[in-house]
């Protein structure tokens, strides 16, 4: 009988400063283990270090090293992890153990967990040390979101996107690594490899950038096509259950998975029933606390769907006890790519998992909000009604005449407009439409030219 080779193990390590409080922290570990699992590593323990101060070479205090070390294996030393007498003082451990049941379990299993992953930003020499120390395999945060992105991206674009981030963020942990020399054999000798291994990846960044920007070319043509159309983007955290809504407004079958950046790509699909003129509506890649900056710029294509919606629905999981910060996050990055000046409503999502008391509080803090299940039926017609809505309340009426010399271009006012009526004279035909007032100029434009 063939074995299903057993699952990684990770000890996750949360560093706790102090301008955060404890909810913040447990629902920060939480998150982080939510990307471990989708990385596919099963949370062996948990490692708690309260900090204070920043700075410092000195993550761990050598207690909490000791701790992990225990765990993973390793011997549980670093000279430079060590911190000085001064930062030393300024640390405050936890008294307790953190090694929790579950991993006493593992160990007693004879499993050993193979990765650290650290929730907070590390240096390429913390990296290296805390390697050294534990035996085991060290990712931060970023070092995670790469690597999903990475295994989840699908189109040729995401591919391109996804390697570009990921080698950027390699290459100043190569540069770094080259100052503690002691791996080299002759002199020099490390020093040229690594001056290959950089000279290779700034090669491949180069060609990442050329093909990536003929993908864009052609991305943006099929996105200037769409111009002056009704679009609705859907935007917000991670999990929040984008994808859910785009299937249930637009019936199309997308991705939907309790794992975090389920979706990597912008899909568009119309609204379902159709309407005249169509409704587009696109799923975008989710946002997350401190999602890495190349990352954020690289999904450009999500962010240009935002940017040019005419309307953003801000979805958020209204059942996550920590809805506020997501919300404040997903608010943050799209102000950061300009796009708070879409219109936007806020969608609470997942109200059905909401027990009344809650759904109170809720809309008296967001009595804008519009509250709905995915997973309810009635709740997403009534949200194809707010966007249909929406959308008329931008539309205006007006009369255009075809000449009987351009009909070929039937089809596109057909496309963009909503026809009330249809008349012949002398002229030509004589429509009367309703439509977005960019999308009548754009008409009107098109009649007027020869
Ligand atoms: N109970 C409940 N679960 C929901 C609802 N909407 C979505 N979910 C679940 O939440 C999880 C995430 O849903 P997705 O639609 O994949 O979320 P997303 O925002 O697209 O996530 P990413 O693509 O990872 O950014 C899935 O397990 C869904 O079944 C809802 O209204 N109620
Ligand atoms: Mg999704």
């Amino acid at each position: 009988m063939e074995t299903k080779p057993p699952t990684p193990l990770a000890v996750l390590v949360g560093i706790q400063t102090p301008e955060v409080d404890d909810v913040a922290h447990q629902a920060s570990l939480e998150e982080l283990g939510r990307l471990v699992k989708t990385l596919g590593y099963e949370v062996a323990g948990t490692v708690s270090q309260r900090r204070e101060g920043t700075g410092a070479g000195s993550l761990l205090g050598s207690g909490k090293l000791a701790e992990l070390a225990a765990l993973t294996g390793g011997t549980g030393v670093v000279s430079s992890m060590v911190p000085s007498s001064r930062s030393k003082a300024r640390q405050r451990f936890e008294g307790t153990a953190a090694i929790n049941e579950q991993a006493e379990h593992y160990l007693d299993a004879g499993r050993r967990p193979g990765f650290v992953i650290v929730d907070h930003e590390l240096s390429p020499s913390q990296i290296r040390n805390l390697e050294r120390a534990t035996g085991a395999q060290v990712l931060d945060r970023t070092g995670v979101i790469v690597e999903i992105f990475h295994r989840h991206a699908n189109t040729r674009e995401a591919k391109l996107q996804v390697e570009m981030a990921r080698l950027k963020y390699v290459a100043p942990r190569l540069r770094e690594s080259s100052g503690g020399s002691e791996r080299q054999q002759g002199p020099g000798a490390g020093e040229s490899t690594l001056d290959l291994d950089r000279r290779k990846i700034r090669d491949r960044l180069s060609e990442l950038k050329d093909q990536l920007e003929a993908v864009q070319r052609d991305s943006d043509q099929r996105r200037s096509a769409r111009q002056d159309q009704l679009r609705v983007a859907l935007v917000g955290y991670t999990n929040a259950g984008k994808s859910s809504l785009m299937r249930a407004l637009t019936g199309s079958q997308v991705l939907v998975e309790d794992k975090l950046f389920a979706t990597l790509d912008t899909t568009v699909r119309i609204l379902q029933p159709e309407t005249r003129p169509r409704v587009l509506i696109s799923d975008t890649v989710g946002f997350i606390k401190q999602l890495p900056h190349d990352l954020v710029a690289s999904f450009r294509s999500t962010l240009t769907e935002a940017l040019e919606a005419s309307l953003l629905l801000f979805v958020v999981d209204a059942s996550d006890p920590t809805y506020e910060a997501q919300l404040e996050v997903s608010r943050s990055v799209l102000r950061e790519i300009g796009a708070d000046a879409v219109p936007s409503r806020l969608v609470l999502n997942k109200m059905d998992r909401v027990d009344a008391a809650g759904r109170a509080a809720l809309a008296e803090k967001h009595p804008d909000a519009i509250m709905l299940s995915a997973h309810v039926p009635e709740d997403v017609s009534a949200l194809r009604e707010i966007i249909i809505a929406f959308f008329e309340a931008e539309m205006v009426e007006d009369v255009l005449v075809l000449p009987y010399t351009k009909q070929g271009l039937i089809g596109e006012v057909y496309e963009s407009a909503r026809v009330l009526s249809e008349e012949y004279d002398e002229t030509g035909r004589v429509l009367k439409v309703r439509g977005l007032p960019g999308a009548i100029t754009r008409l009107r434009r098109s009649l007027a030219a020869l």
